[in-house]
């Protein structure tokens, strides 16, 4: 594709959280692009800011799912995304996942706009995740705005060929046509639709603080994410 040349000159390393100590690799022609072409999967904290999930059980989930899944995708990445260096949720996560002894190559955090991984990160990422509601809807806020805002018409139109709602625990794939601005852009080829549970009693399918279900459902959550990724790296 014409819109995805002349790519390679990025750093990946522009947003990525180092561990203490850690140095930056610095890209250097040929070293690293076996590691920047590999299959990868950006992904935000499901519902730890709008749903008000509490963030040290969020993050224990995190690691948990990422560690069962993450030797068994070949040699895709996983990677947390958010907006901020300041994210208590990307600190949490790296702290238990470096205690968990977790591949650093093949899951670590970025600090970025999930829209604009490649455009402004460097990071190359061919699926990403998103925080949905249940109707599967545009808008909303948080990064089911921005994630519906930049895949355009074609991200809406695909979205409803695959599914009408969600419930939470639930994931679908969306194939990304070559027309929405991600794909050209960004090297986006999925779009992978996650509800989580919600807490929040503002919103639909409040759990009530029941950290019972919620924590099933976010398992349930991960499960379905990591599950949808795997079927497309196969
Ligand atoms: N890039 C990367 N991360 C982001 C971005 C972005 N552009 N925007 C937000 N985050 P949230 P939820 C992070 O609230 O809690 C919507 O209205 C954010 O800092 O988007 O699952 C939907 O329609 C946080 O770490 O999702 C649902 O109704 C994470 O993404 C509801 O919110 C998730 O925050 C879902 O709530």
């Amino acid at each position: 594709d014409a819109c995805l040349k002349g790519t390679g000159s990025l750093s990946e390393n522009a947003g990525r959280e180092l561990k203490e100590g850690e140095e930056p690799v610095v890209g250097s022609a040929g070293s690293d692009v076996s590691l920047k072409d590999a299959p990868t999967l950006a992904f935000p904290s499901i519902s730890t800011a709008d749903f008000q999930f509490d963030l040290e059980k969020a993050s224990d989930i995190i690691v948990e799912k990422v560690a069962k899944f993450v030797n068994k995708l070949g040699n895709a990445r996983l990677v947390l995304v958010d907006l901020s260096h300041k994210s208590k949720i990307l600190s949490l996560v790296r702290t238990k996942a470096s205690d968990k002894n977790i591949d650093s190559n093949k899951f670590f955090t970025f600090v970025g706009d999930i829209t604009r991984l490649h455009s402004e990160g460097g990071l190359h990422c061919n699926v990403i995740a998103n925080a949905a509601n249940w109707r599967l809807k545009p808008g909303g806020g948080g990064v089911n705005a921005a994630i519906f805002s930049a895949g355009g018409r074609a991200l809406e139109v695909a979205t409803k060929e695959q599914a009408k709602s969600l419930l939470p625990g639930n994931a679908v794939v969306v194939p990304l046509p070559s027309t929405s601005p991600l794909f050209c852009r960004e090297g986006v080829t999925h779009v992978i639709h996650v509800v989580g549970p919600n807490m929040n009693p503002q919103r639909p399918n409040c759990l009530n603080n029941d950290y019972i279900k919620g924590c099933k459902v976010l398992q349930e959550a991960y499960t379905s994410l990591f599950e949808g990724f795997s079927s497309i790296v196969r």
